[in-house]
């Protein structure tokens, strides 16, 4: 029997909305959902690539106790119940000694689905949720907070009607979504410019306008210098400026001495091009796109920049504008009821995270601070942390290896939930093996937007191994803990009939296309009813947010340090590559095939001098560690870095295809867990020099 299924597709965080076609209970087809524009049948290749996810056998199968040392990859298999009460005992043990606050949840992100695991933590009476995002959209995130009153999630890109687009290191065409990259081809094919800023031409410059290659670490500078020409030359957005923006006065003055001249020493880029880009935004304006992405900048001054990418939107105007910035509407604002939450449900505990433990000087939101928590863990302080769970989210193989282990060490005990043997599964105590997203349900979830929407996951196929969804092992390990009142539901429908009660819609409503809209037409503020989500209502460069974090306001420039490019000394950057996600998908059976390794890219004619020749096998080194790469020598990458696409050779034996192929850039960060980004307290992970020489 054939049987066709709306959901979401699982292989990376943008969820794209899929159909899936089964066939005799197997997954034979899965494509973009045919309903929902922007996808318009289209996915990527790594979303083509999920049924190889579904019918591997090197993924996680049934839940796992560790029986010999951490790290050694001996386990034993368990029974759901065994692992739940397992774990409960142990969290319990540790409350008693410690307290309830030594328990941490760490999460790759709340997400569209993601408040299911929050239930955890707080259900076992602790405060400490944390998220990737430090590494990930934080200084956005808390940009966007401190300026606007809203969050990163909360405004969206009009790229199919702009007239001019951005990209601050922002490699939109690899580092995709599906919805995303077709409105951005559609905003090319209506005739948008497109600058694109990068210290290598990465896929997106193909499709730029105009490409800067950028000297590393100074986009920020460039952004100075375009707000000091925007303002000299009367090129913003008056109206915009005089109704909203609070703290012109300060911005002038703080960008006076920042001219193009002085920002082509920073940049590299020369003076006329500052100016030029200026003057073509300021006449495409109201309807541009300066686009901050994910974090932009993996730099020190990486919070400041992001703010200074929103600053020059709201110069323009583009915010709450056609073809600029859109920002997402609550369900009460397009007059419909939002779904009944399942953490609210749950008192808050009194005590505080860790990070609002630790004075001022820095801002913190919704998630803690990933880097206050290593640092818990490791030194006791403020508190320590005994239990940590990590949902979703693979730092044993992102960041320091080395480091993380000896931190992770001072814990008692360590859960992994994953759906496969991720390196940090493999360090940990007990692992709860998740289904995947083919085969499992999801709580509902909020898409936010100028038009938000409903949107459901479901299973697509009963799970091949002895796996849960997400709902069920927060249910099991609440119950084995004693604190199963939060989570009564005996199916997904009663959970999912909780969430929609009072809203009007049923879950019938999802079959027909996977999503249910909360309002007919988008809906945008005119400027007369715009009004800000900041306590002035206004966009605040003087932030009442910064100012009671006691954060400056204003940051100076600095220049980053040079390294010795002549004795092969060079900053190290990273990035994402189309046909992977990040580390989860480098064992893929399809993805692993197109692409099984990285390579190194570093600039012809400093190979040259180096004696080192495209294909040469290098050794890239930095404190202890060094290891060995394939040279991609190349013009189109800035001197003074070398770049690699991120997180192969995978130190799992367990993932056959993957294990030890390429190099794992994050065994070459050293002190990640020390470098704090001013005001954020972010990773800045770019902050980090190698030693390259033929091997
Ligand atoms: N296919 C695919 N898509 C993804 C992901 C994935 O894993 N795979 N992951 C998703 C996630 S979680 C994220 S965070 C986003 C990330 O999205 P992006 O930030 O667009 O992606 P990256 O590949 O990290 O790109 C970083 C770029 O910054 C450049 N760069 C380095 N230093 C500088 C600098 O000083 N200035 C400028 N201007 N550029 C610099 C690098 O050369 C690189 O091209 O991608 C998302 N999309
Ligand atoms: N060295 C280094 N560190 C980085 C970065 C970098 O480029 N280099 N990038 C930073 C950024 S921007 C990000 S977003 C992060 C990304 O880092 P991670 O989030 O660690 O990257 P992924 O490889 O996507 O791994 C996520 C984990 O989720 C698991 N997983 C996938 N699907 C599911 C599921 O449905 N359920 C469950 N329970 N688990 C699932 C995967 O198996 C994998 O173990 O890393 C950050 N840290
Ligand atoms: S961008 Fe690709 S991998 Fe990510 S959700 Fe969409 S189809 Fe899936
Ligand atoms: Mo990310």
């Amino acid at each position: 029997m054939k049987t066709s299924i709306f959901s979401n597709c699982g292989m990376c965080s943008v969820r794209c909305p899929i159909r899936v076609e089964v066939l005799d209970g197997r997954v034979t087809w899965i494509e973009g959902n045919p309903y929902v524009p922007g996808m318009e049948g289209s996915l990527c290749a790594r979303g083509s690539a999920g049924t190889a996810l579904l019918y591997d056998f090197e993924r996680l199968q049934y839940p796992m106790i560790r029986t010999g040392p951490r790290g050694s990859g001996q386990f034993r298999r368990a029974s759901w119940q065994e692992a739940f009460t397992y774990v409960a005992e142990a969290v319990k043990n540790i409350q008693a000694k410690y307290g309830n606050r030594t328990v941490a949840l760490l999460d790759r992100g709340a997400g569209l689905f993601g408040e299911i695991q929050r239930l955890i933590v707080r259900g076992m009476g602790s405060p400490n949720y944390f998220s990737h995002d430090d590494f990930c959209r934080k200084n956005v995130d808390l940009a966007y907070q401190t300026l606007l009153g809203y969050g990163r999630p909360e405004v969206g890109y009009d790229f199919a009607n702009t007239k001019h687009m951005v990209f601050y290191g922002r490699n939109a065409v690899e580092a995709l979504g599906v919805r995303e990259v077709n409105n951005i081809v559609k905003g090319l094919e209506n005739g948008a410019e497109l600058t694109y800023i990068d210290v290598r031409a990465s896929k997106t410059a193909t499709k730029a306008t105009r490409y800067f290659q950028i000297r590393p670490g100074t986009d920020y500078a460039l952004n100075l210098a375009l707000i000091h020409v925007i303002l000299r030359e009367n090129l913003f957005d008056r109206d915009f400026v005089d109704r909203f923006i609070i703290g012109m006065t300060e911005l002038e003055n703080f960008v006076k001495d920042c001219t193009p001249q002085w920002a082509e020493k920073e940049t590299g880029i020369p003076a006329y091009e500052i100016v030029n880009l200026a003057r073509a935004l300021s006449a495409a304006k109201p309807r541009v796109i300066l686009y901050p992405g994910w974090f932009s900048a993996r730099y020190m001054d990486a919070f400041y920049f992001a703010r200074s990418v929103i600053i020059l939107n709201a110069l323009l105007g583009s915010i709450e504008q056609k073809g600029g910035l859109i920002l997402a509407k609550t369900p009460k604002e397009v007059g419909a009821k939002g779904l009944n939450s399942l953490l609210e449900r749950i008192p808050a505990p009194q005590e505080k995270r860790i990070e609002a433990e630790e004075g001022k000087g820095f801002l913190y939101d919704g998630a803690g601070h990933i880097l206050h928590l290593f640092r818990a863990i490791k030194k006791g302080e403020p508190y320590p942390i005994k239990a940590l769970f990590i949902v979703r989210y693979d730092p044993f193989a992102g960041i320091t290896l080395k480091d993380i282990k000896e931190i992770l060490d001072g814990l008692d005990l360590l859960v992994a939930i994953d759906t496969n043997y991720s390196a940090t599964a493999w360090y940990a105590d007990v692992i709860l093996p998740e289904s995947t997203y083919l085969e499992r349900d999801d709580v509902i979830g909020l898409q936010r937007g100028a038009k938000p929407a409903l949107i459901m996951r479901r299973q697509a196929i009963k799970p091949i191994y002895d796996t849960k969804g997400k709902w069920e092992i927060t249910k099991g390990l609440l119950h084995a803990y004693g604190a199963g009142e939060y989570m009564q539901f005996d199916t997904v429908q009663d959970l999912w009939n909780y969430q929609l009660d009072g809203t009007g819609i049923k879950i019938e409503d999802f079959d027909k296309s996977g999503q249910v809209a909360l309002c007919k037409d988008a809906k945008m503020y005119s400027r007369e009813e715009l009004k800000f989500k900041t306590p002035s209502g206004k966009v605040e460069i003087l932030s009442n947010k910064m100012a009671e974090r006691e954060v400056p306001f204003f940051y100076d420039h600095q220049t980053p340090a040079k390294p010795k490019v002549e004795e092969g000394e060079f900053r190290l950057v990273f990035g994402r590559m189309a046909v992977h996600t990040h580390i989860q998908t480098h064992n893929n059976k399809y993805l692993n095939e197109i692409v099984p390794e990285n390579e190194l890219w570093i600039n012809s004619e400093v190979a040259a001098n180096l004696g080192i020749k495209h294909g040469d096998l290098v050794e890239v080194s930095s404190g202890d560690f060094s290891g060995k790469i394939r040279a991609k020598v190349t013009p189109y990458i800035h001197p003074e870095s070398v770049f690699m696409y991120r997180g192969f050779e995978n130190e799992v034996p367990w993932k056959t295809r993957s294990y030890g192929k390429g190099l794992n850039e994050g065994r070459l960060l050293k002190d990640a867990f020390e470098r704090m980004a001013h005001g954020s307290h972010t990773g800045a992970i770019f902050e980090n020099f190698v030693k390259v020489k033929k091997a």
